[in-house]
């Protein structure tokens, strides 16, 4: 499919189930860049999570995000139950402009629902200039390092960079193994999963999907991802007053939504410490690149970068059982 043609298929059927047009437009927008950037966990396919999580009545279709102040250099968005992507473009400018004027600024979402992958947003930051962090919980479905239960999101981590001659270094993962979306689509296809990326309900090593999804997920790097998943348990969650995943999961009530809660959002501005020596550090950077991909290994996003460029030219293609059950979507 051309990329134009996914994004209209897109934002009818987010319509059809009945997302105001400015939200359906945000949402249709990272999807499409997600199957443009063969990142097929959260494209199109979640255009079936999208639509479910409107359905069960977990989120606001016709939500208005309120912007405000907090302080000099914060930023807040409360998404009033909406998804996140129409409060993140809310609250982009006034993070850019807050950004460029401190030098540092944070803009917290409040009260969204995330469904999204972080590179996006980070990226749209690097182009503008800035160094980006951004970070979010989910749902309590991934286990700490040493135990078996539930705590944690699948809480991503994403990071972007400007270049002077490319588009920006960014990396963007989930705390987990694995991000969830990926053992779905796994179920969806009848393919089993590796043993490492989670246990079963009793706690046991398991292969099968659906059973690894009834159980619990395993942070990536044991120890060191456990308590970066924790890290941003407090950052997205109670330093901005918003939802861990174990009361986001709690809300749901078994619903089966997507997550409800915060994302926090941190933009430097690289001329804030460096002024007019930027060109001179930026050249110490592209250095570092240079002695990553040198030795052929490859930078974070690179893959993403070469699937957009033939995305551009050739569309997407979409396997016939997901186009089937999406073009079964109303609208
Ligand atoms: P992956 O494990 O697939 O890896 C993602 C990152 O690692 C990308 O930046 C990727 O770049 C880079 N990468 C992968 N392989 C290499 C390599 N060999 N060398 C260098 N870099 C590499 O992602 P996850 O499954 O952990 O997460 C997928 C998505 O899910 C993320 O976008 C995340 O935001 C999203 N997510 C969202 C959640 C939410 O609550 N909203 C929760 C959890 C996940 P490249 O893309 O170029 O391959
Ligand atoms: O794939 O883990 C995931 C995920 C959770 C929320 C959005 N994506």
């Amino acid at each position: 499919m051309a990329l134009d043609e996914l994004r209209t298929l897109a934002r009818a059927k987010l319509r059809g189930a009945g997302l105001a047009p400015a939200h359906a437009e945000a949402v249709a927008e990272t999807m499409v860049a997600g199957e443009r950037d063969g990142c097929t966990s959260h494209g199109i396919y979640r255009l079936l999570v999208a639509v479910s999580s409107i359905e069960k009545g977990v989120v606001v279709p016709d939500a208005e995000p309120v912007l405000s102040h907090p302080a000099r250099a914060l930023v807040r968005v409360d998404g009033g139950g909406g998804f996140a992507q129409l409060a993140f473009q809310t609250g982009k400018p006034a993070l850019i402009e807050k950004a460029k004027a401190n030098g540092i600024a944070a803009l917290a979402l409040n009260n969204v629902v995330h469904f999204a992958a972080l590179w996006p947003e980070v990226e749209e930051l690097a182009e503008a200039g800035l160094v980006a962090l951004a970070f979010t919980p989910s749902h309590a479905w991934v286990a700490p390092s040493g135990g078996t239960e539930p705590v944690f999101g699948t809480n991503p981590i994403a990071f972007g960079w400007p270049r002077p001659n490319g588009p920006p270094f960014v990396f963007d993962f989930a705390t987990s193994m694995v991000a969830r979306g990926e053992i779905e689509l796994h179920r969806r296809a009848g393919r089993s999963v590796p043993d490492d990326w989670g246990v079963d309900a009793e706690g046991k090593p398991t292969t099968d999907p659906a059973a690894m999804l009834a159980g619990a997920m395993r942070t990536f790097g044991g120890h060191k991802g456990s308590a970066l998943a924790a890290m941003i348990e407090l950052l997205a969650g109670p330093l901005i007053g918003d939802m861990t995943s174990r009361e986001s999961i709690d809300w749901d009530a078994g619903r089966g939504g997507s997550p409800l809660g915060g994302e926090l959002i941190i933009a430097i501005d690289p001329r804030g410490f460096l002024g007019d020596f930027l060109p001179e550090h930026q050249d110490r950077a592209e250095a570092m690149f240079a002695a990553i991909t040198g030795q052929g290994a490859r930078l974070p996003s690179a893959r993403r970068y070469t699937a957009r460029e033939v995305s551009l030219v050739e569309g997407v293609e979409i396997s016939t059982d997901l186009y089937r059950d999406v073009t079964a979507l109303k609208g």
